[in-house]
């Protein structure tokens, strides 16, 4: 590991002196403390974040970075919530809009990738009646009797807390029936931001921040893992976002049970929040470099390639990202719908791992728990083999 940047900035006498004190207990795998990172997120420019996120970033990981095989499933875009960041969902009286997958065309898409490599489906989507306790406990079950070895990473505590309440039961019992089910790992989605001053203007009604912290505290509870996500960029304050990842930093010191952060960047199109201008790509990788500083008992950070372009991707690993998560084939609309860059999100496994040489680090298929399945670093694929050849126009 390099830590010749690390040192050059520790030895600028005409750096503040915060910065400094930061900077060393980086360099001494000290804590910052909640002040601390609120300062980064108002003085701390871009540089200086990313030879501190990079620091930690390379004693963790090296140049390791990873990337997965999977799929989403989304079962309907209605819901019965009114998130005002949301251009995906549809409320019931936009009916015509809508879908709402049946058990049966659910098992028709798991059924469409038989035979394909991937490793895991995310199923992910709005709240709706009718999809209660027995049915994804049917649904789950249904997925792991067709194809054991696939992962179910399904749903959030915003699903969880609704189909749990409907039926009585609390989220103890109730992620136990799941994990019998055949639920192996919860996505990090609904946690938008933890404080109850912005949840109640962007997200009113669904699970409070406090009830997404307890149901992934069960799940911990049973031995099994989970991811976080923070939705920044719209009204929040740096305060706010620091509250959140303090939050989960002090549920991981009890469980130990998260495995990855993942900033998810507001995308302002065709929703109620749309007057609410995006913040920069700068603003994105201090985020992800103050992430990385601040959730120091976190293994992994992850960038979200669907929704914050390619090219944003590879500059986030030399911010504190070492996972961009996978192919996706075009299965999820959550992003496209709010206006992302891609509008079908999909990357063959060659793209992914070049996208990951291109900046010269090293691409690791991983499974859903971080299990390599596959170093790329000298897989050569057959298009690379052939070496492509233009042919010059004969000129007379
Ligand atoms: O909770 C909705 C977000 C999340 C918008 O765990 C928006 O591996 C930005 O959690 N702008 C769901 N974000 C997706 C999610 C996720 C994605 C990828 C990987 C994983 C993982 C989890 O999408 C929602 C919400 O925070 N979202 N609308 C929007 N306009
Ligand atoms: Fe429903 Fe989720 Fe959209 Fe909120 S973010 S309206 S809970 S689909």
């Amino acid at each position: 590991m390099d830590t010749s940047l690390l040192n050059l900035l520790l030895s600028d006498a005409s750096l503040p002196e915060e910065h400094r004190n930061i900077a060393r207990k980086v360099r001494d795998r000290e804590r910052i403390t909640f002040d601390e990172a609120v300062y980064l997120y108002e003085k701390a420019e871009l540089g200086y974040l990313g030879v501190l996120a990079n620091f930690i970033r390379e004693y963790k990981h090296g140049d390791l970075t990873y990337f997965n095989r999977n799929f989403h499933l989304e079962p309907t875009n209605l819901c019965v919530y009114d998130c005002k960041f949301c251009s995906y969902s549809r409320l019931i009286k936009q009916k015509e809009e809508g879908w709402a997958l049946s058990m049966e065309q659910m098992m028709d898409i798991v059924r469409r990738y038989d035979g394909e490599p991937v490793t895991e489906v995310h199923i992910v989507g709005g709240v709706l009646p009718q999809y209660d306790v027995d049915f994804y406990a049917a649904l789950f079950s249904s997925i792991k009797a067709h194809r054991p070895e696939l992962h179910v990473k399904a749903l959030t505590p915003v699903e969880y807390h609704y189909i749990f309440k409907k039926a009585k039961i609390d989220y103890a019992s109730g992620m136990r029936l799941m994990k019998e089910a055949g639920l192996e790992s919860l996505p990090g989605g609904g946690a938008e931001i933890f404080h109850p001053d912005i949840r109640s203007q962007i997200a009113k009604d669904k699970c409070t921040g406090d009830q997404w912290l307890a149901i992934h505290e069960e799940w911990h509870k049973l031995g099994m893992r989970s991811n976080a996500t923070m939705l920044y960029g719209h009204i929040e304050k740096f305060e706010h976002r620091v509250d959140h990842m303090d939050q989960l930093r002090q549920l991981q010191g009890r469980t130990g049970g998260f495995q990855t952060f993942i900033p998810l960047k507001f995308r302002n199109q065709h929703n109620q929040m749309s007057g609410v201008p995006e913040v920069s790509v700068i603003e994105d990788l201090r985020n992800y470099a103050i992430a990385r500083i601040y959730l120091d008992n976190f293994d992994h950070i992850k960038a979200y390639w669907a929704m914050i372009s390619r090219q944003t991707a590879q500059l986030s690993l030399n911010f504190g990202v070492d996972d961009i998560d996978g192919t996706l084939d075009d299965t999820t609309k959550i992003y496209s719908m709010a206006g992302a860059e891609e509008q079908n999100p999909a990357m063959s496994t060659k793209e992914l791992v070049d996208l990951i040489k291109q900046v010269k680090r090293k691409p690791i298929e991983r499974d859903t728990l971080y299990n390599v399945v596959r170093d790329y670093s000298d897989v050569v694929f057959e298009e690379d083999a052939k070496p492509q050849f233009y042919k010059l126009p004969v000129i007379n």
